[in-house]
């Protein structure tokens, strides 16, 4: 299997996030990529290529003009007010608020965001963008024949919205992704995120679409981040009705339970009719999460990409989360072996 992948994600090194009230290092770290990379090396899973660039185009089709250009000419206006440190939005258009774009940096920058997750840094659009193209060339890899393909992405993305970014996220990589299979003349395609946390960023941006079928397990929202959607009864609405499903699962869940969900999770995708299949590669399910709550192991991950292969579909894998950091590069490329060997 074929990796893209970008130097460029060291660019977007964020220096905390609020976690049980102390400002912590951020989780969602550049050892991150840099470990699953060694991983995919040290296991030759594959030639490993840097991204080809389809410029801001593909992007567009999934995030608003208005939220690229204020995202891309932040960290320039943060500078020149002389600001320290990264950029954190603060506040936040909730209920009781108008949903209306003030002319403030801050104020603009808690418009387009729905938590203090996603610090802009000098480097953090270049990265974004650069995950972006990763995404795209390895999905430019499977429009052009191939099987199977892995975006190494950093940051993550299925957090994301078409205007909002939030949880570590700014640009949705699996999103952008399979709006290009779309617009390459596929039919439909379905996204699988096994992420640990629900993609509420991907569900949004599908949700009233019929032609992307969108599943998720993740951990029960009413109790975990981010809490506000990812629960069972949300199914899509007008022509997308019936194509949402989402799996939540309590705290403490182990193999046993998430393959479960897994199994009816396939099956959605096997009777949807997709042609192809994006997979939210996230591994913070693991049992040693410092954020997380599940009990995955790492040979579990083997098993994860032997289900997904059964389902026989052309698959693009995209990184998402996993913060484990020494048991990251071992658990993402698990799952891409484990779809290899039932393919051989
Ligand atoms: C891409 C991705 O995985 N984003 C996740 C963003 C999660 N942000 C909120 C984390 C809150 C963690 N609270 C843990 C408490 C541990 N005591
Ligand atoms: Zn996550």
């Amino acid at each position: 299997m074929l990796t893209y992948y970008s130097d460029d994600h060291h660019l977007h090194h964020g220096s905390c996030e609020l976690i049980d009230g102390k400002l912590m290092p951020c989780f969602e770290k550049p050892q991150r990529a840099d470990h699953i990379l060694a991983r995919v090396k040290d296991r030759q899973l594959g030639e490993v290529r840097a991204p080809r660039d389809f410029g801001r185009g593909p992007i567009e089709r999934v995030h608003s003009a208005a939220y690229l250009d204020f995202f891309q000419g932040a960290w320039t206006r943060w500078q020149a007010q002389g600001g320290k440190g990264d950029l954190l939005p603060y506040t936040w258009p909730a209920r009781t608020l108008r949903q209306q774009l003030p002319t403030s940096l801050h104020g603009q920058l808690g418009y387009y965001s729905f938590d203090a997750g996603a610090p802009i840094t000098a480097g953090t659009w270049q990265a974004a963008y650069s995950a972006a193209q990763v995404a795209l060339s390895a999905q430019a890899e499977i429009a052009a024949g191939a099987h199977s393909a892995f975006a190494l992405c950093r940051p993550p993305g299925h957090h994301a919205a078409g205007d909002v970014m939030g949880g570590y996220c700014y640009l949705n990589n699996a999103a952008i992704a399979a709006q290009a299979f779309l617009d390459q003349g596929r039919a439909r395609v379905a996204i699988l995120d096994v992420d640990y946390h629900h993609g509420n960023g991907t569900q949004s941006i599908f949700y009233e679409r019929g032609d992307v079928v969108v599943t998720s397990i993740h951990g029960d929202p009413a109790a975990e981040f981010p809490f506000f959607l990812g629960y069972a009864d949300e199914c899509g609405a007008g022509a997308g009705e019936g194509c949402n499903h989402n799996y939540p699962l309590p705290a403490g869940s182990d193999w046993a339970a998430w393959r479960t969900a897994l199994e009816q999770a396939c099956q959605r995708i096997a009777e949807s009719a997709a042609e192809v299949l994006v997979v939210s590669l996230g591994v913070d399910t693991f049992k040693d999460d410092p954020i997380s709550q599940f009990k995955l192991d790492s040979p579990d991950y083997l098993r994860m990409g032997q289900r997904i292969a059964a389902l026989g579909l052309p698959t693009l894998f995209v990184m998402e989360g996993g913060y484990a950091v020494e048991a990251i590069g071992v658990n993402a490329v698990n799952v891409l072996e484990g779809f290899e060997a039932s393919n051989s």
